[in-house]
């Protein structure tokens, strides 16, 4: 057998094994249920993405273009199967957007058989990443998304850059139209558009930030009305859901995928930033909504709803989780898809009522260590009497 072959074999041989697969729930803390092998890894991506199959130009058989990461993924069901909007980072850092679906949402993802090709703005991005996936009541599904470019106002420093939200739009998941970024006067990341018109507009969950990494003196969750989504433009902004000293947002934080309507309110998934020696801490937290106005917070339980474990804090980025997808299926299932350490995807499992239970009933983060110790108390002593030790 030829080294081609030999080495055809055993990558095909791999590749087959990751995608075929079972997945198997762990059991959690009640609230989700983690899952034992990440959904879509780097090693998932088609191998003829990466290899050249032809024995006379790659008698090696060795990879010709490399793929870093598979993170931060929207998410959509689309025709009975799971779908993520994959982000996946070639070993060229530059980021594009892939489909993976898999028929049950938790394992056997495959890759579409191309990437998806997004049409340039007018000064076309430099790098695009982490799309939200959002099927607006107006009959679209909007993908927003991050659109990187150089700051040219800076031009000996190589690392300067701006975050614009670019939009684009489709009705089939292949062929996207592709809308002016988002005009505002702040950098933006982040950006989530909320899936109904609010007073008869668009709605954007936004992220101000002064500049590219930090979000400055400002920052928090924003909440804009934009009148025509085809030609976007922030006028006013109001923060929704703004940091705090010594919390889980105490740096920055950012909205997740769009919000899921419950009963109860808007439930949300977003993620919050601290420092620590280590660097940044990335964790993922819910809050909840208004049904009748999403601007306002009916719900904010204290601290994480989750955090790096085990493997997931290891990668490319470390101490990181990150969420841009979800899906909520008719029976109330909620998938919850979400990256580590800017390296991979996982998912989790609970259902609607579970995750409303948990925001209306999670304490509140009281801000100081004397309140948590008193919450504490209070639950300790509410056991206590009823004879629970
Ligand atoms: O590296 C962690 C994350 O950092 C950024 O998120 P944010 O703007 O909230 O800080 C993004 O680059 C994101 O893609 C990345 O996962």
């Amino acid at each position: 057998m030829t080294i081609f072959e030999k080495r055809k074999n055993i990558v095909m041989a791999r590749y087959e094994e990751l995608i075929s697969r079972k997945n198997e729930a762990i059991e959690g803390n009640g609230v989700y249920e983690r899952y034992r092998n990440p959904v879509v890894t780097a090693e998932m991506v088609p191998p003829f993405w990466k290899y050249d199959f032809n024995p006379a130009t790659n008698p090696f058989f060795m990879e010709r273009i490399g793929c870093n990461a598979t993170l931060n993924s929207g998410a959509i069901k689309w025709q009975g199967k799971y779908v993520l909007m994959v982000r996946v980072e070639g070993a060229d850092r530059k980021s594009f957007f892939a489909i993976a679906e898999s028929p049950n949402g938790i394992d056997n993802f495959v890759f579409r058989d191309h990437p998806v090709t997004m049409p340039e703005d007018v000064i076309p991005a430099t790098n695009i990443y982490d799309m939200r996936l959002t099927a607006h009541e107006d009959g679209y599904i909007y993908g927003l998304f991050c659109a990187e470019r150089h700051d040219d106002r800076e031009p000996g420093n190589l690392s300067a850059a701006t975050a614009t939200c670019g939009i684009a739009r489709t009705k089939d998941l292949e062929n996207w139209e592709r809308l002016p970024d988002l005009r505002c006067n702040s950098q933006q990341r982040n950006v989530v558009l909320h899936p109904e018109f609010v007073q008869g507009k668009y709605a954007l969950y936004t992220r101000p930030q002064d500049g590219f990494i930090d979000t400055g003196s400002g920052g928090g969750i924003g909440w804009t009305l934009i009148d025509d989504i085809t030609k976007a433009v922030v006028k006013e902004e109001i923060i929704i859901d703004g940091r705090h000293y010594h919390t889980i947002k105490e740096v920055k934080n950012g909205e997740g995928p769009a919000p899921i309507k419950t009963p109860k309110g808007w439930l949300h998934l977003a993620h919050g930033v601290r420092g620590c020696a280590s660097g940044l801490r990335y964790v993922l937290y819910l809050y909840m909504t208004s049904l009748e106005e999403p601007w306002k917070k009916i719900a904010s339980p204290g601290g994480y709803f989750m955090a790096p474990v085990g493997e997931e804090y290891m990668g490319d980025v470390m101490n990181v989780l990150f969420s841009n997808g979800w899906i909520a299926d008719e029976d109330g299932k909620v998938f919850i898809y979400y990256a580590s350490s800017d390296t991979r995807m996982h998912v989790a499992t609970s259902t609607i009522d579970r995750l409303v239970d948990y925001c209306l009933n999670t304490p509140k983060d009281g801000l100081t260590t004397g309140e948590s110790v008193k919450t504490l108390d209070r639950l300790i002593n509410a056991n206590l009497n009823l004879g629970i030790r």
